[in-house]
């Protein structure tokens, strides 16, 4: 049988045993600067003590029998020695070009002892454990330059898909994601993942992940709940998904049962061994730390199990001996709800009904913000997009789309900039951009799930179907504009005959979740003076009821204030049209919008006589409603408008 089939068999039947910690055991060993360098490095300049990864060439012999000494205590699983065998780690030690190297050597160890103790009745597997590096994507090193990163998306995934080949060429079974204090490193790893296994044409691949906790608080280092880290890597279909080191069993336990209840994938642990003593050792004996384990196993939790730092193999075979009294964790079923994340979780569900997005952050929208950009007032433009947090938005859209600007610079920095204000990042991004190369740009920046905007069948369907791929490789959501070849859809029939294109294409060529697919069936300016824009709200929101109702699990959005263009300057009457114009959309099942989020006004609070004319004109009611609405509006003028009468003129 495959051996991923063969895995994913075995995981039904028992939980199963993973290994113990590496480097405790090496240590035993005492090794000095020369037994790490051995006769091919003696003359390599740095110091390469402490370089762990490295003995899988210098000491073969010496990680082989700590893999043979997991597998006599009963392990079914081994990590190879490659926690830190990435370029990025290993450029400590001036190691960077040995990293396909080790890795292949790493396997291929791995590899070997498990197949000496491999049996029918007991398969014996090989994990390719991926460290987090000693970098992080998504933080700056420097208190005095937020926006900064000392490592980059791209190289990230570089360094990580050289580490897949080699473990890969060695013959792992498997990948194990592990440590993750920073989720963005992990989607730069499982982005690498997927490209290779794409390049060699390989389906079926167990991967795992293992996500670390910082403190008490149940976040991750860069600041992701545990709920926002799984919507963040969720995209994948994981063989597994859990927690390693952080804490002892003890403490590690409500976290374990926290994803247990949420992810639709096995569960993994394998704590610490206990909490470190005043030398930052962990001495947890076996009988002690089995006592928690076997709380694991008898409540279900886990599917897969093991040991971090300071486990032995005596802790290991102390946990298999308690594998038989296990209850097996069954993983919750697969939802269709919307999900996205920024450090904390954001569900679309009957209870958050509507979905409120920024739209302040966007040079084309906001001219203040665009000047702010322009002059490199980043400060302040924190303070538009924390008042949009304030105002009550829960999902920012970024747009730096302006000829004046370098669109995909200011993203970048930006984003960058937003990550490091906790109350800001607490939400998901929405990646505004008409140019791919932004939005991809943008992409790499975020550690969240965060929403694309947007993609269309303008450039044809080979074109739409790429970047979806893509996108879903790096795990977004999508806005689906409804615009194909011909031109943007402005009548009922051209939104519903696009949207159903995009889905079909997304759902069956591309396997897109349809829960992450968000259409934007185009809500244009009505009560313009042009008799066929009459009918553009009504057919927004008779196209929103189609959707919902023959597409299943999508979404539908639009950007609100687009509709009130033509009364730009004044803000009383745009204001209650937007009202007005969501109040009937969302009954027809708009899940989200994007708005201006201090500027929504309260249905029930528009006074009746603005209401009938706003109404008239929303739903199309009488050919003279804009007339009529116009002339109100004149009589209003607004005191604190935004924008001047000229404007409005000028855009008429
Ligand atoms: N669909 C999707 N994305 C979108 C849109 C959409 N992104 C951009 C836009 N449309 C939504 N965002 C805005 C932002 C601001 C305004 C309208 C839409 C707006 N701004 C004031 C104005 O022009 O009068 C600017 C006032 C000022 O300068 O402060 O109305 O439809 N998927």
């Amino acid at each position: 049988m495959e051996r991923s089939k063969l895995l994913r068999k075995l995981v039904k039947e028992r939980v199963l045993l993973l290994d113990g910690a590496m480097g405790s055991l090496i240590q035993k060993h005492k090794l000095e600067e020369e037994d790490f360098k051995g006769e091919r490095f003696k003359d390599h300049t740095s110091p390469l003590k402490g370089d762990n990864d490295l003995l899988s060439i210098t000491q073969p012999d010496i990680i082989k029998d700590i893999h043979r000494q997991y597998l006599e205590a009963g392990s079914d699983i081994i990590e190879t020695n490659t926690f830190n065998a990435t370029a990025v780690s290993q450029a400590d030690y001036g190691m960077e070009d040995l990293a396909y190297e080790m890795n292949l050597a790493s396997a291929k160890l791995a590899r070997e002892a498990a197949d000496e103790y491999s049996t029918p009745e007991k398969p014996r597997f090989v994990a390719g454990s991926m460290g987090p590096t000693n970098k992080t994507a998504s933080m700056s090193p420097d208190v005095n330059d937020p926006g900064y990163r000392a490592i980059t998306f791209d190289d990230l995934k570089d360094a990580y898909q050289t580490q897949v080949k080699g473990l890969l060429d060695g013959g792992v079974d498997m990948f194990l994601v592990e440590t993750i204090f920073d989720t963005l490193n992990a989607k730069a790893a499982l982005v690498a993942i997927n490209d290779e296994l794409k390049a060699r044409g390989i389906k079926d691949f167990p991967v795992m992940v293992s996500v670390t906790v910082a403190d008490a608080s149940g976040r991750t280092l860069s600041g992701q709940t545990l709920e926002a880290f799984l919507n963040s890597v969720s995209h994948i279909d994981l063989f597994s998904i859990g927690l390693n080191c952080a804490f002892g069993a003890k403490d590690l336990k409500p976290y374990v049962e926290e994803l247990g209840k949420k992810a639709p994938f096995y569960i993994s642990a394998y704590p610490n061994a206990g909490l470190p003593n005043q030398f930052g050792e962990y001495d947890e004996s076996p009988e002690k730390m089995s006592v928690q384990i076997k709380e694991y196993l008898t409540d279900g939790l886990v599917n897969i199990i093991g040991g971090c730092c300071g486990t032995t193999p005596d802790h290991i075979r102390k946990f298999a001996s308690l594998l038989d009294e296990a209850k097996l964790h069954q993983p919750v079923k697969p939802g269709h709800t919307t999900e996205v994340s920024g450090l904390e979780p954001l569900k679309f569900s009957k209870e958050a009904n509507f979905i409120n997005v920024g739209e302040r952050t966007n040079v084309a929208g906001s001219r203040k913000f665009a000047r702010l950009i322009r002059e490199q007032k980043y400060e302040e433009a924190l303070h538009v997009a924390r008042s949009q947090v304030e105002g009550g938005a829960q999902v920012i859209d970024v747009n730096m789309d302006d000829a004046m600007l370098d669109a995909k610079k200011e993203m970048v920095t930006f984003l960058n900039l937003m990550a490091s204000e906790p109350d800001i990042a607490r939400l998901p991004i929405m990646i505004d951009s008409s140019k791919w190369e932004v939005i991809e740009a943008g992409l790499k920046c975020v550690q969240g799930k965060a929403i694309v905007n947007s993609i269309s069948l303008k450039e044809g369907e080979e074109e739409f179907i790429k970047r979806a791929e893509k996108i879903k490789t790096y795990g977004a959501a999508v806005v689906v504009m409804a615009f194909d070849e011909q031109g943007q859809a402005d009548s009922y029939e051209r939104k519903i005959e696009i949207c159903e294109r995009a889905y079909k294409l997304l759902t069956e060529k591309v396997q897109f979740p349809p829960e992450d697919i968000i259409f934007d069936p185009n809500i244009l300016a009505i009560a313009t003076g042009i008799e066929e824009h009459n009918n553009y709200a009504v057919d927004f929101i008779n196209a929103t009821k189609w959707i919902k109702e023959n597409l299943p699990y999508a979404r539908v959005s639009g950007g609100v204030s687009n509709l009130s263009f033509s009364f730009r300057g004044n803000n009383v009457v745009r204001e209650a049209m937007h009202s007005v114009f969501l109040y009937h959309a969302i009954k027809a099942g708009m899940d989200m919008g994007i708005v201006n989020p201090g500027m929504l006004q309260i249905y029930d609070d528009i006074p009746k006589d603005l209401l009938e004319l706003v109404e008239d004109v929303v739903l199309n009611r009488r050919p003279d409603a804009t007339e009529r609405l116009i002339e109100y509006a004149e009589k209003i003028k607004d005191q604190k408008a935004e924008t001047k009468e000229s404007d409005r003129l000028a855009w008429r």
